[in-house]
């Protein structure tokens, strides 16, 4: 077999490589939405807000409240695991106390 190239004209001769830096999708992001009900008190959802979502307690009163006026407040915007998990433990220390505390969550509007 001949070692000589073939002829392939000038297809692809002077196209850049693929890029070297390939873009990368934005992950998906998920807002962690806490619901109102008319048994959980104030300050557990405030003390749900400091501990699993790392809310200052200014911070947490204002969602709690937004919450509580508005039938649902974001307590956050995660990646889907982590949105997960604080859904996850929000349920498992509401049930704990016995409290009827909804935490739920959904995606993000993707931004164009
Ligand atoms: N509405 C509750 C009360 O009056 C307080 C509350 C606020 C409960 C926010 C849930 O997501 C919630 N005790």
């Amino acid at each position: 077999m001949s070692t000589k190239r073939k002829n392939q004209g000038d297809v692809g001769v002077a196209e850049p490589k693929a890029r070297a830096k390939p873009k990368l999708e934005r992950p998906r992001l998920y807002k962690v939405l806490l619901h109102n009900d008319d048994y959980t008190p104030m300050e557990f959802v405030v003390l749900i807000l400091k501990e699993v979502f790392n809310k200052s307690d200014s911070d947490a009163t204002a969602i709690m409240l937004h919450a509580h006026t508005h039938g649902m407040a974001v307590a956050g915007v995660y990646t889907f695991e982590i949105a997960e998990t604080k859904v996850q433990q929000t349920m498992a220390l509401a049930s704990k106390a016995a409290f009827p505390l909804l935490c739920t969550m959904e995606p993000e509007e993707i931004a164009q």
